[in-house]
């Protein structure tokens, strides 16, 4: 069996721009509600990545009240004369509300505070051009959608050094495929021209990348007709990588170029671990750019290293945790996962189809105080494991949270000690379950569509958290022999069995619907 394409960047990290420097490549991806924000990761070769730091790193309450998938969306990092500059969009209700620019010497930081530029629009980007002039570009609604489609890219003049928008706007281009907003605009400079490249279709499954072509950089744009340059919605509904799109391009060490695009892996048209960061080749022809030249589609790339997640978030400001000898401490918090406030929640992205993530804590014996596992989605659709301390006994449960409300889905009395935690996710489900003197007791399952985006709404992933709520007066929790291990590695052609038998395990076991 042909693996399928594997991302470079898997898990939750949509809207990837990059830039090299050197023989360094630097990639920025969304964040969304959480924090720190903005993580920039470098590489050699595109492939493997490294996470170095994050641009938003200050506890500067933006993002206080915030639904988890507003906050920070699309950046852009471009390097100039020793200087990175991050531009991305602050969203408000799923709308762009600001735009920001930070800048850093080194790119694992400090990055600067944020500057607010006077720009309307979602996904900014900026384009250094031979002259020195850089150029600011990003996507706001059509003055007159009934002629153009519902999207425009406009473009002015960014004056890097007062870090200010200058002189006149122009408008750049309203798309290819016109059914959906074009997005994501990405300017560079090849022989002589300028090529505008962007996002159409939506990010979901008509997602595309298109073009358009101009001799100067204020236009005017001619679409570039091979549009779309690249795209997957043709593919049909099982192709394993689909949503491909927002692409941005990157002089490579070899004289060369090549792309990054965010997709997706759904199964059975539902994914769980948000828009991940693929490769594609590319390269400079007569007519243009080419992405995936001669099969024009993403593909499987060899010696993809399993990378270890260690971006511990928290959602909308930082939390009080620390890493210990054994573990992570985490200090209890009142604000429970539903909360617009900063809930008790730190969490990792899901990286693999199937995992397990796994902790030991001490069953909690103060009244009131929830400690636990979460596969979260956003403050409205999670799936927690967690025990409690009730009046007369403790107790494991399984909590599913949805449309506004939490329904216990199975639950077990436990005992005073220590107690092992399980979330175990296969392609088609999340089982819960606890550990107690070496008796496993599954609590409960969902089906993988419960924790994903295309039944969840929003942009993010399922991230995988540790949970300690309480009053102020509860003690903080040490979770220990905290653990996430793939199963995909081992078993990539049974993914379906795997998923069925976990779900049936699961729907025979305690307490379970
Ligand atoms: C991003 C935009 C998009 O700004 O989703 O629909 C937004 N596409 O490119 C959030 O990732």
């Amino acid at each position: 069996m042909q693996h399928p394409p594997q991302p470079v960047l898997a898990g939750f990290h949509p809207d990837p721009s990059v830039c090299r420097v050197g023989d360094e490549y630097f990639l920025v991806t969304s964040t969304f509600a959480y924090f720190p924000g903005l993580p920039i990761h470098r590489s050699r070769d595109l492939v493997a990545w490294e996470l170095i730091g994050h641009v938003l790193t200050r506890d500067d309450g933006r993002l206080d009240g915030l639904d988890t998938s507003d906050g920070v969306w699309a950046p852009t990092i471009r390097h100039n004369d020793g200087v990175f500059y991050v531009v991305w969009a602050e969203a408000r209700d799923r709308r762009w509300a600001r735009t920001y620019v930070s800048t850093a010497v080194n790119p694992a930081g400090p990055w600067s505070s944020p500057v607010e530029l006077d720009a309307e629009g979602i996904d900014p980007s900026l384009f250094f051009d031979e002259d020195g002039r850089c150029w600011f570009s990003a996507a706001r609604d059509a003055a007159n959608p009934e002629e153009t489609g519902p999207g425009e890219l406009w473009l002015q003049e960014f004056d890097h050094r007062s870090l200010r928008l200058i002189g006149p706007e122009f408008t750049l281009w309203h798309g290819a495929l016109r059914g959906a907003w074009v997005e994501a605009p990405h300017i560079y400079r090849h022989a002589g021209k300028y090529h505008l490249v962007a996002a159409e279709g939506g990010t979901e499954r008509n997602h595309a990348v298109t073009a358009a072509v101009a001799d100067e950089v204020t236009g005017p744009y001619r679409t570039d007709p091979r549009s779309p340059l690249l795209t997957h919605r043709h593919l049909g509904e099982t192709t394993p990588v689909q949503n491909v799109g927002h692409a941005d391009v990157v002089d490579t060490v070899d004289g060369g170029i090549a792309a990054l695009v965010l997709a997706t892996r759904p199964v059975e048209g539902h994914h769980v671990l948000g828009r991940e960061v693929f490769f594609v080749p590319a390269r400079w022809a007569a007519a243009g750019l080419e992405l995936a030249p001669g099969s024009g589609r993403v593909e499987p790339i060899p010696h993809v290293p399993q990378r270890d997640e260690v971006d511990w978030m928290s959602l909308r400001g930082p939390i009080e945790w620390q890493e210990t000898a054994g573990g992570v401490l985490v200090t209890a918090r009142e604000a429970g996962l539903q909360s617009f406030a900063r809930p008790a929640f730190l969490g990792r992205r899901q990286l693999h189809h199937q995992c397990e993530f796994q902790a030991e804590v001490i069953v909690p014996t103060e009244p009131g105080q929830r400690v636990g596992l979460v596969a979260f989605q956003h403050q409205d659709r999670w799936v927690q494991v967690s025990v409690v301390a009730a009046r007369d006994e403790i107790r494991a449960e399984v909590t599913l949270r949805q449309d506004g409300a939490e329904e216990i889905l199975g639950s077990a009395p436990v005992d005073e000690g220590i107690i092992a935690l399980t979330i175990t996710a296969t392609t088609h489900s999340y089982s819960f379950a606890i550990r107690q003197s070496n008796v496993d007791v599954v609590i409960a399952g969902v089906p993988h569509h419960v924790l994903s985006t295309e039944s969840a709404g929003g942009f993010v992933g399922v991230i995988l958290g540790l949970t300690n709520q309480g009053p102020a007066s509860a003690p903080a929790v040490e979770f220990t022999s905290v653990r996430y291990a793939p199963a995909e590695a081992a078993t990539p052609s049974a993914a379906g069995d795997d998923g069925e038998a976990a779900l049936r395990r699961t729907t025979s076991s305690v307490g379970s619907r």
